[in-house]
């Protein structure tokens, strides 16, 4: 009892004094867990391990977490089940990196307790690396959520608060009421938190506090209002400025498809407007739009460093990831490469961080990349492809001995970007510049294709055999520019 009320009254002062030093040891909960991970790695099937993709050491992944740039480095936190490919009670797995390609695993930073650690955020607080996250407890069907808090001295060994949780939803219509994305403006830290209404409409929260312990709600940020809007609820959303305009990123779940849009199970997408710090209003002048139109992309997360928007997205779906053949081989998920973003007119790009191209290690082809020529690539690769888009193109990108089929294509007459997957089609209507050109990105088991400037962005997770193969299919000659590239991941 006495120790309880020591380690409440330390935990208590480390939410308000920076200078307070937290243990930096490694418990026996952290001890066992690390040993499991250690010895248990091993057993993985590393056929479709990603080599530049951030990925669970062993078990499953979905939503990235806490990005943030503390301490000269970025840190990536993210869902993580360490005990089978499952979405089971979840833990916060950490990455670090330098550079945001070249990435380190850390211990596992947050372990469940009577809660599940749910998605949230980081922020700095003078020397100390805060997280915010949601408490789950109960199950699926019967549950609680609310936000906790857990503070690192060393970026690594993370202790939770002790009166957490420190933000409840007030009213009880709804037990859903998750993924808090923190950020500081003024005096004030604020928090976007996903959630519904009464009546089942997905909706997002602001609130705002001085302390980080005593919480102010302000607004409706947004919510699902109609029959084409409409979703059930809205997870992870991040809210930032960009280029002028403010931006509402969110991942609805619940939309149906309609036309080529929102053909995924669940999608992720931005409504760009206005806000006031005064009346807490955002005012919507764009309608809901995809991010990304790949088979596998949601729960964006953003950060912002030296005035740049950083985003990444858990590189996997609901409904794809849990029969994903890696899953047999003993893990599941990964995140998708980082981006930038930047605005132009009411389309967010997404382009590759620059430091992508520090990965390059010589090229395997380079020039004219003539009609039914195949290139094959071990397992990674880089494409740059230039080609005439008065005409139709056709790139398949198959296994050298066999696996998933991938068909870029430029559909000319529909001017549309199609991507195909073994017969799962995404597209997307595209405008090129006569000097556009197409970014592709292979990783083991993943295509990224940035169309242009990054207007048009589609990330899917594909399983060729035996190395990449690429065949022109076009009737035109293109000019490719392929580099192999290196590992900066852990196997
Ligand atoms: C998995 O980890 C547990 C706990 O550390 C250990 O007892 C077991 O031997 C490991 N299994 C393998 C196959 O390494
Ligand atoms: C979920 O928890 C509730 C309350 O404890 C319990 O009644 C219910 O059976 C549980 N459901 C499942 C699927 O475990
Ligand atoms: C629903 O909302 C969308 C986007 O704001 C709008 O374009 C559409 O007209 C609305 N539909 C109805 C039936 O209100
Ligand atoms: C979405 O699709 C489901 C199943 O097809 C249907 O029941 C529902 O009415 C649709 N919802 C909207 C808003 O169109
Ligand atoms: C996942 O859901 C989408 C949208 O409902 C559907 O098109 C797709 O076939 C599903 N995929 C799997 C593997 O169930
Ligand atoms: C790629 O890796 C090889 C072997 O580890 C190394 O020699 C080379 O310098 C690396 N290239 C780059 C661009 O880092
Ligand atoms: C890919 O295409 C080849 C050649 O048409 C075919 O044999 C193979 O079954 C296809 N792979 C998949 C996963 O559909
Ligand atoms: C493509 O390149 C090949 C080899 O340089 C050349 O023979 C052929 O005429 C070119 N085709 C077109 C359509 O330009
Ligand atoms: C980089 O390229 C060199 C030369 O082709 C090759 O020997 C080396 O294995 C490559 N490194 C990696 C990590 O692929
Ligand atoms: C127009 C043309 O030559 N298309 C070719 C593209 O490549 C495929 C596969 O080699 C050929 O079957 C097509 O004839």
């Amino acid at each position: 009892m006495a120790l309880l009320k020591i380690i409440t009254v330390f935990f208590a002062l480390v939410a308000t004094c920076l200078s307070c030093k937290l243990s930096s040891e490694c418990d026996q909960q952290c001890t066992d867990l690390e040993a499991y991970i250690l010895s248990n790695r091993s057993t993985l099937n590393t056929r479709y391990r990603l080599q530049y993709h951030v990925s669970p050491p062993i078990g499953w992944m979905n939503d990235p977490n806490g990005f943030i740039y503390y301490e000269s480095k970025y840190h990536i936190f993210y869902q993580y089940y360490p005990y089978g490919a499952v979405h089971g009670d979840m833990f916060w797995g950490h990455s670090t990196s330098p550079d945001l390609v070249n990435w380190e695993t850390l211990l596992t930073a947050l372990i469940p307790g009577e809660e599940q650690i749910f998605s949230g955020s980081a922020f700095v607080l003078g020397t100390t690396l805060g997280l915010i996250y949601t408490g789950h407890v109960g199950n699926d069907t019967v549950h609680d959520q609310s936000q906790y808090l857990a503070f690192s001295d060393d970026g690594e060994i993370f202790h939770k608060y002790a009166s957490n949780p420190v933000l409840r939803r007030s009213d009880a219509i709804t037990p859903d009421f998750r993924d808090p994305k923190i950020w500081k403006n003024g005096d004030y830290w604020y928090v976007v938190i996903g959630s519904k209404t009464a009546d089942k409409r997905g909706e997002v929260l602001l609130y705002r506090t001085a302390d980080l312990l005593n919480w102010q709600y302000l607004s409706v940020i947004a919510e699902a209002n109609n029959a084409t809007e409409y979703a059930f609820m809205m997870e992870c959303p991040d809210f930032f400025e960009l280029d002028g305009k403010y931006v509402l990123m969110t991942s609805p779940q619940g939309m149906n498809a309609s036309g080529d849009r929102y053909q995924n199970l669940y999608q992720t997408g931005y409504m760009l407007g206005s806000f006031s710090y005064e009346t807490f209003q955002f005012t919507v002048e764009t309608e809901f739009q995809e991010l990304d139109f790949g088979h596998d992309f949601y729960a964006t997360q953003s950060t912002e460093k030296d005035g740049k928007r950083l985003l990444i997205g858990w590189f996997g779906m609901w409904n794809s990831t849990e029969y994903a053949p890696e899953v047999a081989d003993g893990w599941a998920g990964a995140l998708t490469i980082f981006r930038e973003l930047s605005l132009s007119g009411t389309r967010i790009l997404m382009t590759p961080v620059a430091a992508m191209e520090t990965l390059r290690n010589g090229t395997a082809k380079e020039g004219t990349f003539t009609t039914s020529e195949t290139v094959v690539l071990s397992q990674t690769g880089e494409l740059i492809v230039s080609a005439d888009w008065t005409v139709g193109v056709s790139l398949l990108l198959t296994g050298n001995t066999g696996g998933s089929n991938v068909t870029l294509e430029w559909d000319l007459e529909n001017k549309k970007v199609v991507v195909d997957r073994d017969g799962e089609v995404r597209q997307v209507e595209w405008t090129p510049g006569t000097s556009a050109s197409w970014r592709i990105f292979l990783d083991t088991s993943s295509v990224e294709l940035f169309c242009g400037d990054g207007e048009v962005v589609f990330s899917s997770r594909a399983y060729p055999e035996g190395g990449w193969l690429v065949e022109n299919k076009s009737t035109q000659n293109l000019t490719a520019t392929i580099y192999n590239l290196n590992r900066s991941v852990p196997l």
